[in-house]
């Protein structure tokens, strides 16, 4: 039996769909051509500037985690241009359903840094009003966005309107029943959505040749749905790409699946430690793949990309690390008990129990601070809280 575990590029022949090649050169692609017909060099550089800014945003909130800011942060490292160019392929009244690593999404969509911080620092349930930016707010169920957007596609289909739903989705999510049936009721009902698919090669420490023994943008036409691979390194062939489903999407011809093919650089999450199961040959292998580094080449070529140009992007990288790093610390702290609020429309007998319990845990806290606590042997207030709440349970 072969092993199910091989490397992604032996997953069998697909053309992989690119613009800028790993060392910078533009190259023609024929299918992707007229949908970047307009792209001239500033906005180029507006790209490249966004991906500066994503790389910043995720070093910032990566050592605001190790600093103990926040509570847990995914990285985004390497992933710039499929965020970036997906994002900017989209129209304000598009709909986009974002998983956990969506950051850069968010951050091209315009959500505010404390928005953007909130929840990873744990101080709010949710992020922004998803209606402000029509983005919804990162989902950690796998998979479960995708049903999401197909079924705000159908939606849009119901109401006949022109926009369309992107649903963003990990390569280990293609192994989740959501995900099928998303992608069934998206074809049967020809519902105007894109499923965009970030092979980062992994999921948490599960290689992509675990879940697909064929490359993820080929199984999408056995639910008939059009799809195509691309480059996710490559921002002008990712922009191009998604231009083409949203296109398909706005005249009616229904969903398409794009697997964008990159490298999640960094760990899982900032409790995940990847030297535990990948090696540092597919790191250097991916390293020279950089999708920054790749368009700087490209416009420096082209003469558009100086050391003052560079210096002036820096800086505003600079500004917006400043600015991420100062909304999240000015975060207020949440009042504990606002936990139980918007859980329930009308509140019930067992939140009732829990809330008051909750109140005498915390109230144990204050005691112990007071030298009011009777138990000398542990001393810790968190214990001696638990067993008040303990000590109460009806
Ligand atoms: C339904 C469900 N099962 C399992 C998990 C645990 N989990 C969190 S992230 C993850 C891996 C997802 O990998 P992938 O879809 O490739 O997305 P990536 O994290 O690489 O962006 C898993 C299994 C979960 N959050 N939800
Ligand atoms: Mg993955």
């Amino acid at each position: 039996m072969s092993d199910p575990r091989q490397e992604p590029e032996d997953q069998g022949p697909m053309h992989m769909h690119q613009l800028i090649t790993a060392d910078g050169q533009r190259v023609e692609d024929e299918l992707l051509e007229e949908f970047i017909a307009d792209v001239d060099d500033e906005t180029l550089l507006g790209l490249y500037r966004d991906m500066v800014a994503v790389r910043r945003i995720d070093r910032e909130a990566t050592a605001l985690q190790r600093q103990g800011q926040l509570a847990l942060w995914p990285p985004m490292l390497g992933q710039e241009a499929s965020q970036v160019g997906s994002a900017r392929a989209l129209e304000a009244d598009d709909f986009i359903f974002p998983t956990y690593r969506e950051n850069g999404v968010a951050y091209c969509r315009g959500a505010l840094f404390s928005q953007m911080m909130g929840v990873w620092r744990g101080n709010t349930n949710t992020g922004w009003d998803p209606y402000e930016i029509n983005m919804a707010t990162p989902q950690i169920i796998i998979g479960a966005q995708t049903l999401h957007a197909a079924g705000y596609a159908m939606g849009l289909g119901l109401e006949g309107k022109e926009s369309l739903a992107i649903g963003y989705l990990g390569d280990g999510a293609t192994s989740q029943g959501d995900v099928h049936e998303a992608m069934v009721f998206a074809a049967s009902f020809q519902a105007p959505v894109i499923f965009f698919c970030q092979n980062n090669h992994w999921a948490i420490s599960e290689p992509v040749g675990l879940q697909s023994s064929v490359p993820l943008a080929g199984r999408a036409p056995g639910y008939g749905i059009p799809s195509l691979q691309v480059d996710g390194n490559d921002v002008l062939a990712v922009l191009a790409a998604t231009r083409w489903a949203a296109a398909r999407a706005r005249s009616g011809g229904g969903p398409s699946f794009i697997e964008a093919v990159t490298y999640r650089m960094g760990a899982h999450t900032t409790a995940d430690d990847p030297t535990r199961y990948r090696g540092v040959t597919e790191l250097e292998e991916w390293g020279a793949k950089d999708p920054i580094a790749r368009l700087r080449t490209l416009l420096q070529g082209r003469g558009k990309l100086d050391a003052g140009a560079e210096a002036e992007i820096a800086t505003t990288a600079d500004t917006v690390g400043a600015e991420l790093r100062q909304a999240c610390i000015s975060l207020p702290d949440p009042e504990p008990m606002s936990i139980f609020d918007n859980v329930y429309a009308d509140s019930h007998a067992i939140l009732e129990r829990q809330r008051d319990h909750y109140e005498r845990y915390l109230a144990g806290f204050f005691a112990a601070e007071q030298g009011l606590g009777t138990s000398s042997s542990s001393g810790a207030a968190g214990t001696k809280g638990a067993s008040t709440m303990e000590g109460s349970r009806p």
